[in-house]
């Protein structure tokens, strides 16, 4: 597949969290050869557009004055790999053990771990802001390693798209449910109830959401997919009863940049959603694959959520 061979070249010899941002650097480039959106191209529909106006100047830095919250680290037995995995858990300005708390499930992309949502996005300085507003509900949020493998360090650039690699993102979807939800629900004071636990995630992550919530629908009821990557299901596969899916939603939000080009897998689900009249939100933003169009869509869902 020639995108696939493009981004796994593109990585060069860079390992990591390095190696993704130069993948999404070169997404951005203004070298046709190098931007990734030149072949097969990206073609907009008149429905393509924004959902939101972008958030204010200044969302995603720290403010000063403000409460913030903690991200703490969190390990657990994943039945999985038999292994101890790490998670980072976000706990929302004035945490108390006596209150109960929604949970989201937040998932970073191929080459990032549990550190790309906070150390990348900044998702615990967003949070922070729209809480300092009053503008999200008080919630968890749990960034786990989505690569559940036993050893699911980043791996060097060469071995981003090897069939192994990519087996570890799938094999979360039980590592997820089996192990790190129970564990979280035993460890937190959480609303453990579908009602109150979304998922989502960006590219890799982002397809990683759609699957694992709209096929678990007895466990999470907000689902969320941000410049989702080819991983994700087709709309036949993930929906194969659109009516019956959206009946039980309380939210499916998909996100794309303009100048994304895995576009293509979002506007195809967009596409079959719309057709069987499954209700979503579709946010079609400036950006390329890049963590400014993660952090504004982060704001936008996490506004939505657990209302
Ligand atoms: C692919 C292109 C990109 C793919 C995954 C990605 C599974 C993920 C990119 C990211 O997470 O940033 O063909 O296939």
């Amino acid at each position: 597949m020639k995108r696939r061979f493009f981004l796994a070249s593109a990585v060069g010899a860079l390992a990591g969290e390095a190696a993704v941002r130069t993948l999404h650097a070169a997404q951005a480039s203004d070298d046709p050869e190098l931007r990734g959106t030149a072949k097969p191209g990206i073609a907009l529909a008149t429905d393509d557009v924004a959902a939101f106006p972008a958030p204010p100047a200044g969302f995603d830095d720290e403010r000063s004055g403000i409460a913030r919250g903690d991200v703490v680290e969190f390990s657990y037995a994943s039945a999985v790999t038999g292994t101890r995995r790490k998670a980072r858990v976000y706990l929302p300005p004035g945490y108390s053990g006596k209150q109960r708390y929604p949970v989201h499930y937040l998932l970073h992309g191929i080459g990032g771990n549990q550190d790309e949502w906070r150390g990348y996005v900044r998702a615990n300085v967003i949070l922070d802001n729209l809480l300092a507003d009053g503008a999200v509900v008080p919630m968890i949020v749990v960034m786990p390693n989505g690569r559940a493998l036993a050893d699911d360090r980043v791996p060097p650039a060469e071995k981003t798209f090897t069939p192994e690699h990519l087996a570890g993102f799938a094999q979360f979807e039980r590592d997820l449910l089996e192990s790190l939800i129970p564990a979280i629900d035993g460890a937190y004071p959480t609303m453990a109830e579908r009602g109150k636990r979304a998922i989502a995630g960006l590219s890799m992550g982002g397809g990683q959401a759609l699957n694992f919530g709209l096929g678990h629908l007895d466990t999470f009821a907000w689902v969320g997919g941000f410049s989702s990557a080819p991983n994700t299901r087709a709309g036949t596969e993930l929906l194969p009863d659109p009516a019956a899916v959206a009946r039980r939603l309380q939210l499916l939000y998909l996100s794309c940049g303009k100048k994304d080009g895995l576009i293509g897998t979002s506007q195809g689900l967009h596409r079959y959603l719309r057709q069987h009249g499954v209700r979503h939100v579709w946010h079609v933003d400036e950006f390329a694959h890049v963590r400014e169009s993660w952090a504004e869509n982060l704001a936008h869902f996490s506004k939505l959520l657990f209302r």
